[in-house]
């Protein structure tokens, strides 16, 4: 049986007429298979293990809420993962600092953003959302909030991130640099020259036909303290839009947020760009206003739409995601790139 990701590169653009000035994809989007059952999708080589977890929620018919809930909390947890969560590399002043956001087919949201000590930011985000009337908290009122609802407070500074931080500060000058994760050693450190950025973003597909994502990170090793990237940002490391799809990012967070990536994304697939052509459409974006982009850094974006059809794309080589539907629990797809 022809698996969803050969079928999609046999008939991706196949017989497709993109009309400029006047966008018409509608061919495009016939051409591609629609799924009529639950999927779930996320960002890099450790999405195999995170779309698992969730999985067991899907497969039950469970709520597309709980099942990205359930499954970024595995690489939040995971010590081996210097990029999210337990076991992040540090800010510059050798704090461990998170990023999180989570969104339901209700449009509904929350959010938090530079949390300390606390294992799965993306909990105490979904209680902003359903136990407060605001979207985001962020710093000490998160984790006051946090602690208010139960949640422990954990040291998440790893002996071995630990380290990476005092050899970094040796000869850093206190300098934080955009994109320095690919000069550091990562789990998923890519051989050669590609670049390497490793925020979980989730987008799931429930057998009710509603969508949720969710999104955390340790972001930017030795940032500024209190520096936010695009993950805990709605719209630019995160969007659903229930009628439509969702959209996630990874990468350099600056040029997400400069853009208002995955609310693009989003609003791109509305108009009827396939997931893959909304994705390349932000990426274009970025890449069109700073050219040194396409060399300098890593941006990818990953979307899901209502039908269950999916897409990335990304500035450089080397992003990959992980698809897993009633077929298929472990695929893992490499994103096309502009580089
Ligand atoms: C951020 N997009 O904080 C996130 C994390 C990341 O390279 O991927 N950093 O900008």
């Amino acid at each position: 049986m022809i698996s969803r990701r050969k079928f999609l590169a046999a008939t991706s653009l196949t017989g497709a007429s993109i009309v400029t000035g006047n966008k018409s994809f509608s061919n495009f989007v016939k051409e591609s298979p629609v799924l009529n059952s639950p999927i779930v999708i996320s960002t890099w080589d450790f999405g195999i293990a995170a779309n698992a977890a969730a999985w067991q929620i899907l497969k039950n018919k469970g709520r597309a809420l709980d099942a990205v809930e359930k499954g970024v909390q595995v690489p939040e947890a995971d010590p081996t993962n210097s990029s999210v969560g337990y076991g992040g590399l540090p800010d510059r002043d050798g704090r461990v600092t998170l990023d999180a956001c989570i969104m339901d087919e209700l449009g509904n949201c929350g959010s938090v953003a530079a949390l300390e000590h606390i294992m799965h930011p993306i909990s105490v985000a979904r209680l902003v959302m359903e136990k407060t009337p605001h979207v985001m908290l962020v710093g000490t009122g998160a984790l006051q909030f946090a602690l208010e609802q139960g949640f422990k407070k954990e040291n998440l500074l790893i002996p071995s991130s630990e380290k990476a931080w005092k050899e970094w500060l040796k000869n850093a000058k206190y300098q934080p640099e955009i994109n320095i994760e690919n000069k550091l050693f990562s789990p998923t450190k890519l051989p050669g020259n590609q670049f390497n950025h490793d925020t979980i973003g989730m987008l799931a597909l429930d057998a009710a036909g509603n969508l949720s994502g969710a999104c955390t990170t340790s972001g930017m090793a030795y940032k500024m303290h209190g520096r936010v990237g695009d993950s805990p940002i709605i719209g630019a490391g995160l969007y659903i839009d229930n009628e439509v799809g969702g959209a996630t990012s990874t990468g350099v967070g600056e040029e997400v947020i400069r853009n208002v990536g995955s609310f693009l994304v989003v609003e791109l697939m509305r108009q009827g760009y396939p997931p893959e052509e909304a994705c390349k459409e932000a990426v274009m974006r970025i890449i069109r206003k700073k050219p040194n982009t396409a060399k300098e850094i890593q941006v990818g974006f990953l979307a899901l739409n209502k039908k269950g059809q999916y897409g990335a794309f990304a500035i450089q080589k080397g992003f990959s995601y992980a698809v897993c539907d009633a077929n298929d629990q472990k695929l893992l797809v490499k994103a096309n790139s502009y580089s």
